[in-house]
């Protein structure tokens, strides 16, 4: 790659500006979709990465619970749910089918569950409170990262309460922290194409905001690569990064690639591989409040996470039996994603990168590098 001085001027001055560790500008973010090579944004979102984490590559062991794939809502992009009318197609758990997967983990070192899955009308927030007062109850020292903000706003508006009053009843009842899902993308016009009824982007901002000024931590997720614009994506960073200023209450970014099997957005083609290295690399250098990037192995595939640890990712999800089914039905080429721990650290260490076991928090549980005598 050229010395900084000898590329163009808007991207000599973009890669100064990082180097120098100051924000860019949506201006410069939209320079850098439109102009600037793999190689430029790959160096300069592996300089932030490092600079952040030296050499460490973050990762968790955890298994994941989805109540039903019933859903009220109608994702043009989603392989997953089937609609309350069809609900005799998919699947509805009980509670104590949940905790008996829970159980399932007993004596096993795994540090969280994340539980969500479609919205279903008869699953409401008397439920979910039951079923997280159980899961505590059985393994207090379990955290539970449980449902998206699409599946808060419908529970909280059926149960005709506020979302600081449901957040604290669920508080109560054992939450710990909120994953990143139903963010999609924000633009209006984009939404409406392919999330028309689900909450909008102010709601999910809404409820993220609530979580933080709680003491909720909560993750961030941006679905690409389908028919978004660059400006739509930096719309939706910026919307992220702006809250993250405020709360500070945002613990990752995951960016999720569209997959596009079995679904009614099949006629979409899929993103490259080259353009979700960009996305990534970029991702990193924009959302410089985020202290992690995290890229989901089940949907991007093992090998392809693994190259993004040169892309500014710092963290791959964690290590899950084949307890999620979303990517899988929407065609990932993780058709079992399973990985154990042994693997998922020779994958990190191939990468010549320092595997951390982390837990949700990003409190460190073991440290897998390798000494240096
Ligand atoms: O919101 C659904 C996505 C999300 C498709 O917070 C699809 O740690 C691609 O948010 N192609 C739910 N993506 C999953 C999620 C998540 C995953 C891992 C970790 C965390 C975290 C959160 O899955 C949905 C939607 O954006 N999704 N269908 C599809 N065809
Ligand atoms: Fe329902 Fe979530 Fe699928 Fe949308 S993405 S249809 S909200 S399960």
């Amino acid at each position: 790659m050229l010395p900084f001085h000898q590329l163009p001027k808007p991207l000599a001055g973009i890669a100064e500006k990082v180097s120098a560790g100051e924000r860019i500008t949506d201006a410069d973010c939209l320079t850098l979709f439109r102009q600037a090579s793999l190689g430029l944004v790959g160096t300069l979102a592996n300089q932030i990465k490092e600079r952040l984490h030296g050499n460490k590559v973050y990762f968790n062991r955890n298994f994941h619970i989805e109540p039903t794939n019933v859903c009220v809502f109608s994702c043009q992009f989603c392989a997953y749910s089937r609609l309350y009318a069809h609900r005799e197609e998919g699947w509805e758990l009980s509670i104590e089918q949940m905790l008996h997967l829970v159980k399932r983990y007993d004596g096993k070192p795994v540090t969280e569950v994340h539980i969500v899955g479609g919205v279903h009308p008869k699953m409401d927030l008397a439920f979910f409170s039951e079923l997280l007062k159980a899961i505590k109850a059985h393994r207090p020292s379990l955290h539970i990262k449980a449902f998206t903000a699409v599946e808060y706003d419908y529970m909280f508006r059926k149960a005709k309460l506020s979302v600081q009053e449901g957040l604290t009843r669920l508080k109560e009842a054992g939450l710990d922290s909120i994953p990143g899902g139903g963010a999609e993308i924000f633009a209006p016009t984009i939404r409406q194409q392919i999330c028309a009824d689900k909450v909008d982007a102010e709601g999910w901002l809404a409820i993220h905001r609530t979580a933080h000024e709680m003491g909720l931590p909560s993750n961030a997720t941006m679905l690409y690569g389908h028919i978004e614009s660059f400006e739509d994506r930096i719309d939706h960073m910026r919307r992220l990064r702006e809250l993250q200023d405020q709360t500070h209450g945002f613990n990752t970014f995951i960016p999720l690639k569209f997959r596009n099997k079995d679904n009614d957005m099949s006629h979409v083609k899929e993103s490259t591989l080259t353009e979700d290295m960009r996305l990534y690399a970029i991702a990193r250098i924009y959302l410089d409040n985020f202290s992690h990037v995290k890229s989901y192995w089940p949907m991007l595939g093992r090998q392809n996470a693994q190259l993004s640890l040169s892309f500014g990712v710092d963290d791959i999800d964690g290590t899950i039996d084949d307890s999620t089914k979303i990517y899988s039905m929407a065609g990932s080429e993780e058709q079992h994603p399973t990985l154990s721990t042994e693997q998922l650290v020779h994958l990190i260490r191939q990468a010549k990168r320092d595997p951390i076991e982390r837990d949700t928090l990003y409190n460190v549980v073991n440290d897998f590098s390798i000494p240096v005598n």
